[in-house]
């Protein structure tokens, strides 16, 4: 995540790059070896059906050929197996997320409009009926996966989400991911991570029937079996690797800017993490600061190659161009920690998810707790896209009741058309509908 060779000539001199990517900044590439892989695996998969699912899962995931179905008691006893607290921040992580996905839901309205006397037009909200849910427990257990998936979807009215979790090295689910996934109120759980997971769900290889849609972020294997999937179901979005980035000033705590910029660099070597300031002072603050911060992380060996490699630091002359220039990164996530983030927040365009204020830090939301939702376009996908929200589960179904009187107008513009197009099926319908009116109302 750095800025376009295009956008550097454009800002040529109101700008200062304090410290650039050492890797350039280009987003990584898809991975060949990644996508014959998974090609391979669907098409194995497709073939043999459950049988090439358990294979692949003994084989990459040490599955120890128990029921695939993780039961209702099991979804249970897990938040008893967690300490109280933990337990507890779950519930509220997921009480949090459905609230916020709730009255999100409720600000959509159907509409219906009368065009013209007789024309009228609407949608009402429907929801994709069958949801896939991907809950990953890779490097780190992400437990607030399911507030972001099943919850939302739960809340847009989905009547099937399954859901599917990697065997941890114990051979069970993880419990606080199992149990996020069962508060926030998942149908069916299946003990199944990577490829294999999301086509047994693509397929109706597992639950009762293929799912309509895939969700859920992991690994590049992951993404790539969506990309692959997406046309047989629909998905969310293709996530590639955590971003973080921050607008500045003079006001802003540097131990604070840098914390946050490692807080996201953390989830793996290729994470990027961008500082924009207009101040010069604040920019070598942080940059002393992500080195101290650095040398006690325990998660350095990860968020030190990140920040080393995809983490940068410009000073902009001033608002406007800092603005535009986080505009062309449109980060994953964006923190603002300035006098003027009210000026920001009406002027940026392009991110994921905005954290207004020093107080606002991203883990809030990855974690559930500021109600919005994590997954979130990354790579430069944030200058089309939004991230997943209860608008992603409801279709907006169109429709239209045209009366008898309307028929002299609408059918003459189609009959017209459609003859000087050749269509001559497409004029009978409107020609015969004309011919139904009684010789007086033509
Ligand atoms: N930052 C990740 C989500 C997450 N981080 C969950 C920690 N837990 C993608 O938005
Ligand atoms: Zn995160």
């Amino acid at each position: 995540m750095y800025f376009t060779e295009a956008t550097q000539r454009r800002f040529a001199g109101r700008f200062t790059a304090v410290k650039a990517p050492a890797a350039g900044g280009a987003p990584a590439q898809r991975d060949p070896g990644v996508i014959e892989t998974v090609t391979r695996m669907l098409g194995q998969i497709r073939a043999d059906g459950l049988a090439a699912v358990t294979r692949y899962a003994a084989e990459l995931d040490g599955y120890d050929g128990r029921p695939l179905e993780i039961s209702r008691e099991e979804m249970r006893r897990s938040g008893s197996s967690l300490p109280d607290d933990l337990r507890e921040a779950i519930e509220l992580g997921a009480a949090r997320t459905r609230a916020f996905a709730e009255a999100s839901r409720a600000a959509l309205k159907d509409l219906e409009v009368e065009l013209e006397p007789g024309v009228v037009a609407g949608y009402r909200y429907v929801p994709v009926q069958r949801v896939g849910a991907y809950l990953p427990a890779g490097r780190f257990p992400l437990t607030a996966s399911a507030f972001m998936t099943v919850n939302v979807a739960k809340a847009a009215g989905v009547p099937s989400v399954v859901a599917c979790t990697p065997p941890q090295p114990d051979g069970g689910p993880n419990p606080a991911v199992l149990y996020a996934a069962y508060v926030s109120g998942v149908d069916r759980v299946f003990l199944l991570g990577g490829v294999q997971a999301l086509a047994a769900m693509a397929y109706g290889l597992v639950g009762d029937a293929p799912v309509d849609m895939l969700v859920g972020a992991g690994n590049a294997f992951v993404a790539e079996a969506k990309r692959q999937l997406f046309g047989t179901v629909a998905i969310d979005l293709l996530a590639g690797p955590s971003e973080v980035a921050v607008i500045a000033d003079e006001t802003a705590d540097p131990e604070l800017v840098a914390a946050d910029l490692l807080g996201q660099a953390e989830h793996g070597p290729d994470s990027p993490a961008a500082l924009i300031t207009t101040s010069a002072e604040l920019a070598t603050a942080v940059a002393a600061e992500a080195d101290r911060q650095l040398a006690t992380l325990a998660t350095a060996s990860i968020a030190g190659p990140a920040w080393r490699d995809h983490g940068s630091i410009t000073v902009a002359a001033d608002r406007e161009t800092a603005a535009a220039l986080m505009d062309d990164l449109a980060p994953e996530h964006l923190e603002i920690q300035t006098a003027d983030d009210d000026w920001y927040h009406e002027h940026l365009t392009a991110y994921g998810s905005l954290f207004l204020g020093a107080w606002s830090t991203v883990a809030y939301s990855d974690k559930g707790m500021a109600g919005t939702n994590h997954v979130l376009p990354t790579a430069g996908g944030a200058r089309h896209s939004a991230g997943l929200s209860v608008s992603r589960f409801l279709r907006p179904l169109t429709y239209q009741r045209v009366a008898r009187e309307a028929t002299p107008v609408l059918a003459d513009a189609v009959e017209v058309i459609s003859a000087s197009e050749g269509m001559a099926a497409h004029r009978a319908t409107a020609v015969l509908r004309t011919r139904r009116l009684a010789p007086q109302e033509v």
